[in-house]
C-alpha cells in the first residue's frame, strides 16, 4: 500500500487517511491509496464502518490539475468512487478545511458526510474551464435539488458547513474531527443498514420543471459571456433532472471531455496556477521576515482613499482615514456607508458585518494620529509635489518599522521615498477603481524598497483578498504601461477607417470585458488629455500623435459625466450610442492629416490592440519590470478586463504561436514604422527560440 492514503482501525471503524501535501489533490496514487484502503477494510471483519479524511490543512481540494492534459493513469476516479459508494460497511467523509472538487465528488459518493465547523464544500471546476467530472453534476441536485446544485456548480463558489448541513450536502457538525467522524460511522453501523445511496435516489430532481434551466441560462448570458463551461454545466444538470444515473454520468463524461478538450480549459488553468505563482519573488525568500499590521492610515478622503479604507476594514483592520478638509472627510465617510448599504441590500454582506466594518473606520485632520499605524496608504491627488509634502510629513510622525505606501498609478516611487529619511520602507501600491471591489493590487519596488517592505506589502495585499503582483518602478508600471500602445493603436485605427463603435465590437467579441472608446468615456477623457498637455513638451514629435482625443475634450465631451464623449449617453444612460457628430469629427481629422481611409477587418483591430499589449509586455519583461509573463496575465486578467479563458495576454500570444505573432508585429513595423512597431527584442529572441515566454 501506498503512503499516500493509509488505514488504521479506531475500535470497529477502519480510518482511512489521505496524505498528499499541499492540498491531498487526488493524484494517482491517492486514487490506488483510497481503491486499497477501501478493500482492505471491506476484507476485515473487525472493521464495521469506515471514515475517509484528509491529513493536514484540509479534506481533498480535487483532482490534481497538473495531471490534467496527460492521458489518466489507472484506476480512474470514477472506479475508486463506486467502490466506495457500493460499500456494503457505511463509508462517512470527514470534512475539514475544503472538499473541494473531485474532493466533494469523493464525498458524495460516500454515505454520510460530517464537516467541522470551519469546512466548506463546493464544485469549482467551472472556474478551471471544466466541469464536475466524477458524478458531481449527477449527484449533487440528487442530495440539494437542481436550483442548488446550479447556483453552486456555475458560480464554483463553496458554501460554508452550516450552509451544507441546511442544503443537505452535510449530514451533522462534528466538533473534533477524527473522534467525531468515528462515533457517527460507528452509530451508523450499530443502527444497521440500508445506508443511503445519492445516485440511487431521484426523488428531489424527478419531474422538475425545464423552465427553470432555461431561466438559469438567461440569467448567466451576462456574466458567463464568452465561457464555454458554465453553459455545459448547466447541460449536464438537466441530463441529472432527465435522465437515469448511468446516462446522466454518461453524458456527464462527454461533456467533460469537450470542456478538458477546450483551449479555455488550457487559459484557466493557466490562469489559476499564474495566480499562485506571483507569490513567488526572487530575491524575497518565502521567510522574510512580514511586520505585523493590526493599523492601518489612509490619507485622503477620496475615492480611493476611501475604497482602501474599506479594504482594510473588511479585512478587520482597524483603520483611521486623513484629510485636511473636514467637509472631503465627510463627503468620504458617506459615500463608504453608502457603499456598505449597497452591499448589506445586495446581500454581500450582513448588516452585523457591515455595522462592524464601518466601526473600525476612524477618521482624523491630524498627522499626529498616523503616528501608531502599521503602515499608511497615501492616495492624495496625482501630483508630485503633493504627494512628496505629504511623505515628508508623514516621515515625522510615523513610527519606525512602518510601511509607507503610496498609492500612485504613474508617479515615481523613487522621487517620492526621497522626501522621507527612510526610502526603505517607501513601497508603491497601485490600487484599481473601485478599490473596494477590484482584486488587483500592482505593488511597485522602489530602488531602495527592503525585502521585509516588500514581503509585508505582498502579505498585506493577502489579507485584503487582493491578487498582489510585484512590479517595478517605471513610467505607467506594468498595466497602464501596456495600455498606452494598446489605446494608441485604438486611436490610430479609427483614423485609418473604422469607428469607434466597430473597434469596441471587436474588442468586446474577442472577449474584453469593455472596448477602449467605451472604457475612456467611462473613466473620464478629461484625465488622459491633461496628462497628455503636461507631457506634450517632452514627447517625440517624430511619432504619429492623433489629436482626435484631444479635439473632443476641446468641445466640451468628457465621457459619461458630460453625457458624450467618444459616444452620445441619453439621459440617465450608460449605454454608448454611436454618434455621426465624432464619426464625422473623426472623419474630417484623417482627411487633414492626409491618411486615406479604408475598410479595416474586424481581425485587424483585435490583432493590433491586442500584439500592441504583448509587444509592450515583452519590453516589461525584457526590463525586469515584470517578475515573469504569467504576472503580466494576472494583472490583464484581474485589472483590465482581459478574458481570463484565454489565459491572459502573454499567454493568448504563446498559444497564437510567438513566431506568428512576431510576423504579423513585421507587417505593422513595415507598414507604421518603428517608432511605434518595433519588436520587443525579447519577442524576437523567444519567437526564434523556444516559443515560450519561460524558457
Ligand atoms: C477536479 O476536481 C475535476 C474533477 O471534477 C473530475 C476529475 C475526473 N491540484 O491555493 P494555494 C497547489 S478539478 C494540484 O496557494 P490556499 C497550488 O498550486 C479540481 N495542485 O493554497 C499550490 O502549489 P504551490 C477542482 C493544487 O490554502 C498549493 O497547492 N479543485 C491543487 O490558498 C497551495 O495552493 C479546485 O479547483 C490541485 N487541485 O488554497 C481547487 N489545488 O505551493 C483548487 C492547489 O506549488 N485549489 N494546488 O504554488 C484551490 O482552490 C486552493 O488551492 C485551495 C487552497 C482552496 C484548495
Amino acid at each position: 500500500m501506498s503512503d499516500a492514503v493509509t488505514l488504521e482501525r479506531d475500535g470497529t471503524v477502519g480510518v482511512i487517511t489521505v496524505r498528499n501535501p499541499p492540498v491531498n489533490a487526488l493524484s494517482q496514487a491517492v486514487r490506488q491509496g483510497l481503491k486499497d484502503c477501501v478493500s482492505a477494510a471491506a476484507a476485515d471483519d473487525a472493521i464495521e464502518a469506515m471514515v475517509i479524511l484528509g491529513d493536514g490543512r484540509t479534506f481533498i481540494a480535487g483532482a490534481d490539475i497538473r495531471e490534467f492534459g496527460k492521458p489518466m493513469a489507472e484506476p480512474g476516479l470514477l472506479e475508486v468512487l463506486d467502490m466506495i459508494e457500493g460499500s456494503a460497511k457505511p463509508v462517512v467523509a470527514a470534512i475539514h478545511g475544503t472538499a473541494l472538487g473531485g474532493g466533494l465528488e469523493v464525498a458524495l459518493s460516500c454515505h454520510y458526510r460530517v464537516a467541522v465547523d470551519s469546512g466548506q464544500v463546493g464544485l469549482p471546476e467551472v472556474k478551471l474551464g471544466l466541469l464536475p467530472g466524477a458524478g458531481g453534476t449527477q449527484r449533487l441536485p440528487r442530495v440539494v435539488g437542481p436550483q442548488m446544485a446550479l447556483e453552486m456548480i456555475v458560480s464554483g463558489n463553496p458554501i460554508r458547513a452550516r450552509k451544507a448541513v441546511e442544503v443537505g450536502v452535510v449530514d451533522a457538525i462534528v466538533d473534533e474531527l477524527q473522534a467525531g467522524a468515528v462515533a457517527f460511522a460507528a452509530a451508523k453501523a450499530k443502527a444497521g443498514g440500508p445506508h443511503p445511496v445519492i445516485s440511487a435516489d431521484d426523488s428531489k430532481v424527478k419531474g422538475t420543471d425545464p423552465k427553470l434551466f432555461a431561466e438559469f441560462r438567461k440569467s448567466i448570458e451576462k456574466r458567463a459571456r464568452g465561457f464555454f463551461a458554465p453553459w455545459r454545466c448547466i447541460d449536464c444538470i438537466e441530463a441529472a433532472c432527465t435522465l437515469p444515473f448511468a446516462e446522466g454520468m454518461k453524458r456527464e463524461r462527454e461533456l467533460f471531455e469537450q470542456c478538458m478538450n477546450s483551449p479555455q480549459r488550457k487559459g484557466q488553468i493557466h490562469a489559476f496556477f499564474a495566480e499562485r505563482e506571483v507569490a513567488k519573488i526572487p530575491d524575497v525568500p518565502k521567510d522574510t521576515p512580514v511586520q505585523p499590521i493590526a493599523s492601518a492610515g489612509v490619507i485622503g478622503a477620496g475615492t480611493m482613499g476611501g475604497g482602501i479604507a474599506m479594504n482594510f476594514a473588511n479585512a478587520g483592520i482597524p483603520v483611521t482615514i486623513l484629510d485636511s478638509s473636514q467637509e472631503a472627510l465627510e463627503r468620504g465617510l458617506s459615500i463608504i456607508e453608502k457603499n456598505y448599504a449597497n452591499s448589506v441590500k445586495r446581500g454581500g454582506m450582513s448588516q452585523a458585518q457591515a455595522d462592524k466594518a464601518l466601526g473600525l473606520i476612524g477618521r482624523s485632520q491630524s498627522m499626529d494620529d498616523l503616528g501608531k499605524a502599521d503602515v499608511v496608504v497615501e492616495a492624495v491627488f496625482e501630483e508630485m509635489e503633493l504627494k512628496k509634502k505629504v511623505f515628508g510629513e508623514l516621515d515625522r510622525v510615523a513610527k519606525p518599522g512602518a510601511i509607507l505606501a503610496t498609492n500612485t498609478s504613474t508617479l515615481d516611487i523613487d522621487e517620492i521615498a526621497s522626501a522621507t529619511k527612510r526610502p526603505e520602507a517607501v513601497i508603491g501600491t497601485h490600487f484599481f477603481s473601485p478599490a473596494n471591489v477590484m482584486r488587483l493590487l500592482e505593488v511597485v519596488r522602489g530602488a531602495k524598497s527592503s525585502k521585509e517592505t516588500i514581503a509585508t506589502a505582498m502579505d498585506l495585499g493577502k489579507k485584503l483578498r487582493k491578487v498582489s503582483v510585484l512590479v517595478g518602478n517605471c513610467d505607467g508600471f506594468v498595466g497602464n504601461r501596456m495600455l498606452n500602445p494598446y489605446t494608441r493603436e485604438a486611436a490610430f485605427l479609427v483614423e485609418e477607417g473604422a469607428t469607434p463603435s466597430q473597434v469596441d465590437k471587436a474588442i468586446y467579441e474577442f472577449g474584453f470585458a469593455m472596448g477602449p472608446f467605451a472604457m475612456g468615456d467611462l473613466a473620464g477623457l478629461d484625465v488622459g488629455y491633461r496628462v497628455r498637455k503636461a507631457r506634450e513638451g517632452k514627447r517625440d514629435k517624430a511619432m504619429r500623435y492623433s489629436p482626435v482625443a484631444d479635439r473632443i475634450v476641446e468641445m466640451g465631451r468628457h465621457g459619461q459625466k458630460t453625457g458624450a464623449g467618444y459616444y452620445r449617453y441619453e439621459e440617465g444612460s450608460r449605454t454608448p450610442v454611436p454618434d455621426p457628430e465624432i464619426e464625422k469629427l473623426i472623419r474630417d481629422t484623417a482627411k487633414e492629416l492626409g491618411i486615406e481611409q479604408r475598410q479595416v477587418s474586424d481581425e485587424e483591430i483585435v490583432e493590433r490592440l491586442v500584439y500592441a499589449l504583448v509587444n509592450e509586455g515583452a519590453r516589461c519583461l525584457e526590463e525586469g519590470m515584470a517578475l515573469r509573463a504569467s504576472d503580466i496575465d494576472v494583472i490583464y486578467c484581474n485589472g483590465y478586463g482581459f478574458p481570463v479563458y484565454r489565459g491572459g495576454p502573454m499567454f493568448y500570444a504563446q498559444e497564437v504561436g510567438l513566431d506568428k505573432v512576431l510576423a504579423r508585429i513585421q507587417e505593422f513595423q513595415a507598414v507604421h514604422g518603428d517608432l511605434t512597431w518595433k519588436p520587443a527584442d525579447l519577442l524576437v529572441e523567444k519567437a526564434k527560440g523556444s516559443g515560450r515566454w519561460d524558457s
